[in-house]
């Protein structure tokens, strides 16, 4: 998952913002542009599971073993839209996410229903 200043017409991006993976995998964030960060937005992934925390400018490994959706957001362009998530197994989209997802800006709100309606689909 690169961290970019610029994809396309779109600034501020994961690319790719949606990932699904097997449990067990492993995904690599890249820093491809300096002043991101992922950290994980709550709600998301298995209750009690993993959280996410990729610092500023740096190239993470992060490895999922429970199936769950993770989501992340980058401190500082959240309210650009920053965000991603991470689809690990067969699951479906928790209301917790759904709940969480209201409280952030609007841009990620956005983005983020957009990604969680492709959960389903293969
Ligand atoms: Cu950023």
């Amino acid at each position: 998952m690169e961290m970019r200043n610029q994809s396309g017409s779109e600034r501020f991006v994961y690319e790719p913002d949606f990932i699904r993976v097997s449990p067990g995998d492993t995904v690599v964030f890249v820093p491809i542009d300096k002043g991101h960060n992922a950290v994980s937005i709550e709600g998301f992934g298995p209750g009690g599971g993993q959280p996410i925390n990729v610092g500023f400018n740096k190239e993470v490994a992060v490895t999922f073993d429970k199936p769950g959706i993770y989501g992340v957001k980058c401190t500082p362009h959240v309210g650009l839209g920053m965000v991603g998530i991470i689809v690990v197994g067969e699951v479906e989209v928790p209301e917790a996410a759904r709940a969480s997802i209201a409280k952030l800006p609007p841009k990620a709100r956005q983005r983020l229903e957009l990604l969680l309606g492709q959960v389903g689909r293969s």
